[in-house]
């Protein structure tokens, strides 16, 4: 691990959409944060307390606006000095800054920013873990997850456990030290209760936490429908860029083709693929690899879109294909409106007789509908991960999983030894437990552990 005496710096804002001027921030931190940007700013008078600074800096001759947010020691992100040049310019024009700054600091690595915060006793490991977490997370509800984390929820919850743990174990011991005189401090019942009232608490955690593992796997969502059904026109219209080739030719498509899909609550991978044939081809190679894929990539997607070409007037074949697929979350997605004899009413009467399945109403060329379909998708992303949006769900990382799980068992064996009177085998299950609680909270574990949590956050935080 590096030393933290080192100054460092880097980006620490997403990068924009190309072609557009978003705010970008350029975090300094270490003991020559401020004298960097003093020199760099040529500010006449040096940044000593925390405060906002106006200032323009000159760069190849052009002046650049900036806001010069200066956070001393020790109350900053990393407990750092720690001075940080919000711009609004061009990337590339932000990159040029960072590129004068870092000929007298070093560039940050992933996640250094929250090493330090960690390594200054400014937020603990769990707090830690939860902001990487916030960069990586799908949706919003995702967010609060790790957020409820990074209060220190989990930090909480576990404390007091180990706490009622180590008092319960005071008092086992006591006993065990008066066992001759046959005086215990606390009787069996007791024990046995105080245990199952700690052992239902962390069952708790566990059942009301999301996988850290959901945090960064994002739903996706199929595009299915027959050959020419608009799958690809539909990919495209949705994304609101050309991603899928679309051709009158049917079978056009014949890979699946992935693409990040931003909904008003997350993101999620849309794909589109092969259409679905209905008669099988042995002979034809190409199309059975194409089916295969199709049908693998559709069955483990966690929503399938249905397209129909709306203006057909039969929907026999459409109709075999999809009773085939069987998605438990499936949309009918009525395409090419733009294009229909009958009115859109007549034609989605129809179309719910057949498949009996809410249908949607749209067309890839006029954009009819877009919006509908993108609204219904985000509503049921947002059900994969909660049932309800007051849910009281913390982001558990798999290190904090199996540390807790760990101490459940501990805790489930001193509860037998306990009532087969086995009261020193169970004190030292019980200290086990606390133990393995304290590891799930720790601030003792060894840089390998650091090392891997912070190698997954991005450059910048
Ligand atoms: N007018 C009109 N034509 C459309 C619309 N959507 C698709 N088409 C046309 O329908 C044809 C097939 O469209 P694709 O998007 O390639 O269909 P697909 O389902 O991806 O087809 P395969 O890849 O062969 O399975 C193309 O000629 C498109 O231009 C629409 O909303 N309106
Ligand atoms: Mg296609």
């Amino acid at each position: 691990m590096e030393s933290i005496d080192q100054t460092i710096a880097a980006v620490c804002t997403a990068t924009p959409v190309e072609g557009t001027v978003a705010r970008s921030i350029v975090r300094i931190s270490g003991p020559q944060a401020f004298t960097i940007v003093g020199a760099l700013c040529r500010l006449k008078e040096s940044i000593a307390g925390r405060g906002i600074t106006h200032t323009t800096l000159a760069m190849n001759g052009m002046s650049i606006d900036a806001m010069i947010y200066a956070f001393p020691a020790p109350h900053s992100y990393t407990g750092q000095d720690v001075a940080e040049i919000h711009l609004q310019v061009p990337l590339v024009i932000v990159h040029m800054i960072l590129g004068q700054i870092l000929r007298r600091c070093r560039q940050a690595r992933p996640g250094e920013f929250t090493l330090r915060a960690y390594l200054s006793g400014r937020m603990d490991l769990t707090q830690a873990e939860a902001v990487a977490q916030i960069v990586a997370a799908g949706n919003r509800l995702q967010v609060e997850a790790a957020r409820r984390m990074l209060a220190g929820r989990l930090s909480e919850t576990l404390n007091s456990c180990r706490e009622e743990l180590l008092n319960l174990l005071g008092q086992i011991e006591a006993g065990l030290d008066f066992s001759t005189e046959d005086i215990s401090p606390i009787s069996m019942e007791q024990i046995v209760e105080h245990i199952t009232v700690v052992q239902s608490r962390i069952e708790c955690i566990l059942d009301d936490s999301i996988q850290d593992q959901e945090l960064i796997d994002l739903p996706s969502v199929g595009l299915a429908g027959l050959p020419n059904a608009g799958k690809s026109s539909l990919m495209n219209a949705l994304l609101g860029r050309p991603r899928s080739l679309v051709s009158p030719t049917a079978e056009t498509t014949r890979d699946v083709l992935e693409a990040e899909w931003i909904l008003p609550h997350g993101r999620c991978i849309l794909f589109d693929c092969a259409g679905l044939l209905n008669e099988h081809r042995p002979d034809d190679i190409l199309a059975t690899m194409a089916q295969r894929a199709a049908e693998e990539a559709l069955r483990s997607a966690t929503m399938v879109l249905f397209c129909v070409d709306g203006s057909k007037s039969d929907w026999k074949g459409d109709l075999e294909r999809f009773r085939r697929i069987s998605h438990a979350e499936m949309l009918v997605v009525l395409t090419q409106q733009d294009r229909w004899q009958q009115s859109a009413e007549q034609v989605v009467i129809r179309a719910r007789r057949v498949f009996s399945r809410p249908c949607l109403v749209t067309s890839a060329k006029t954009g009819h509908g877009l919006d509908e379909v993108q609204n219904r998708v985000d509503e049921i992303s947002l059900r994969w991960h909660w049932d309800s949006e007051g849910s009281d769900q913390l982001a558990l990382t798999q290190r904090h999983r199996r540390s807790i799980q760990d101490a459940l068992m501990a805790l489930r064996e001193a509860r037998r030894e306990i009532l087969d009177k086995q009261d020193e085998v169970a004190a030292m299950l019980l200290r086990s437990a606390i133990e393995q609680l304290g590891r799930a909270d720790s601030d003792r574990v060894d840089e390998q552990v650091l090392d891997r949590i912070f190698s997954r956050f991005c450059i910048g935080k």
